[in-house]
């Protein structure tokens, strides 16, 4: 015959209390920690897409830039249309009536006349970078042309002076997508000329300024 040794006694409210709270002291530890590191996580894919972003928009900006007022038949007027401190609007003759063809002597094909301004094509009440209306980059708050002449110097009346415009100096600023509760933005941004382009915010966002100095190699050849 087996003889039978359970101990019937099971664990006292005490134990069982006890034993809970050291239980919820753990998780809590390690759901602490999980949060933590998933919230730094969320912080560094925001601030990675976000650099990346900016990055792919100035580079199309620069690769445009630097065509503007490219005019191989010397007869199709291409030039700067636009010049102020948030949109620039440009043309350049790069090819003919169908695709592939040459230069033609205008500038109304396809891709000939770009404007990149600040908007919200999406809707969402966040400004993007717009190429011809269209968002290229989401989420930028700033965006500031200084142009300069074939000296460097800012030039200062360009409605008299757009075609002596040589080299533009681009700065962007991009927020993330999300805001971080756990970051507090308080800095301000400018561009190469010192001048202020966006003011503190005080808010949640990380923010990002690239700028760029961009040579229209195409201008002033006539
Ligand atoms: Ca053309
Ligand atoms: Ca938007």
């Amino acid at each position: 015959m087996k003889k039978r040794t359970l101990d019937n006694r099971g664990f006292t409210l005490l134990e069982i209390l006890v034993a809970m709270a050291v239980f919820g002291v753990v998780v809590g530890a390690v759901y602490s920690a999980y949060y933590t590191q998933q919230r730094s996580y969320e912080a560094q894919t925001e601030v990675s897409f976000m650099n990346q972003n900016l990055r792919a928009a100035i580079l199309l900006m620069e690769r445009e830039l630097r065509m503007a007022g490219c005019d191989p038949t010397q007869g199709a007027n291409a030039g700067f249309t636009t010049a102020s401190s948030n949109t620039v609007a440009f043309t350049m003759d790069i090819r003919g009536d169908s695709a592939g063809s040459d230069p033609d002597g205008d500038t109304s094909d396809s891709g000939e006349a770009i404007t990149y301004a600040l908007g919200d094509p999406d809707g969402d009440g966040d400004t993007d970078l717009t190429r011809n209306n269209v968002m290229i980059a989401e989420n930028i708050d700033a965006l500031d042309f200084v142009y300069l002449d074939e000296d460097g110097n800012v030039i200062t009346n360009l409605a008299s002076n757009i075609s002596s415009i040589r080299s533009i100096q681009i700065s962007l600023v991009a927020r993330t997508g999300k805001a971080d509760r756990a970051y507090v933005n308080t800095d301000s941004y400018s561009n190469q000329q010192g001048t202020t382009i966006l003011a503190a915010q005080n808010d949640n966002f990380r923010r990002r300024l690239l700028t760029a100095e961009i040579r229209c190699r195409n201008m002033g050849l006539k």
